[in-house]
């Protein structure tokens, strides 16, 4: 017995030391998406909450195995202490999961109270319309519009950096999905429904995004790019956009 377990207690270490460093470069995030944007950063926290929160319990859970196989090993034939239930701990082990339940739904529902509430007074609206199989950005403010074609390619959505964004989502013939994965937040359009979602983007530079819903079969041709930038550039960008007729 004994030389067994002292294989594993040297085995078990730098496996799991090995696991963790290999984890390393991603447990950050947890495989999100970096956020560039205010709503997105929202939802970045409550994940990267809720994935620690998984890694507090599962390694308290093991602990507690690690305790109970270590501590309770059988070690003679004797059969062991018999215990119908107890109760304390049946009501520890039920209140606890409730609780941690609880507490994730309410961080969920704020959090995403937060990230979806509509401004009553975006600085920038875009009609974004959704067809098989492109995009047709319109600001309608700036008297802008664009289009993907075959031809032109996708089209790129700008953005001003720390204004918010009224992305007005309406679909020509079927369901398609707005999607930017760095916003961390997608939104169907569909058919005779109005959805709106506002974004406040709070990171320079350039994003891709895509149609997250099949659509047809030139579904893939759905992509698009983002290019977050200063207010002042995004006004001469609009300016030049609508004298060439965009
Ligand atoms: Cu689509």
């Amino acid at each position: 017995m004994r030389p067994r377990l002292a294989r594993y207690t040297q085995v078990v270490p730098v496996v799991g030391t090995a696991v963790l460093l290999a984890g390393c470069s991603r447990l950050p995030d947890f495989g999100a998406p970096d956020p560039a944007s205010e709503q997105g950063e929202q939802i970045h926290t409550l994940w990267r909450s809720y994935a620690w929160a998984a890694v507090a319990v599962g390694l308290f859970m093991s602990g507690l195995i690690a305790y109970v196989l270590i501590r309770y090993r059988r070690r003679n034939d004797d059969v062991p202490r018999q215990n119908p239930y107890n109760i304390p701990i049946e009501i520890l082990y039920t209140v606890a999961p409730v609780v941690i339940v609880a507490a994730l739904f309410g961080f969920s529902i704020s959090t995403q109270d937060a990230a979806t509430a509509l401004s009553d007074d975006p600085d920038v609206v875009v009609d974004v319309v959704g067809f098989q199989w492109q995009w047709r950005f319109t600001y309608p403010d700036e008297g802008v519009s664009l289009v993907g074609t075959p031809e032109s390619g996708p089209p790129e959505l700008v953005l001003p950096i720390g204004e918010t964004v009224r992305f007005n989502l309406v679909a020509d013939d079927v369901v398609h999905s707005f999607w930017v994965p760095n916003f961390l937040e997608k939104r169907d359009l569909i058919p005779g429904v109005d959805n709106a979602l506002d974004i406040t983007p709070n990171r320079l530079g350039t994003y891709p995004g895509r149609c997250a819903e099949f659509c047809g079969l030139d579904h893939w041709r759905m992509g698009f790019t983002v290019r977050v930038v200063e207010a002042d550039e995004f006004a001469a960008w609009a300016a030049d956009a609508a004298d060439a007729g965009g």
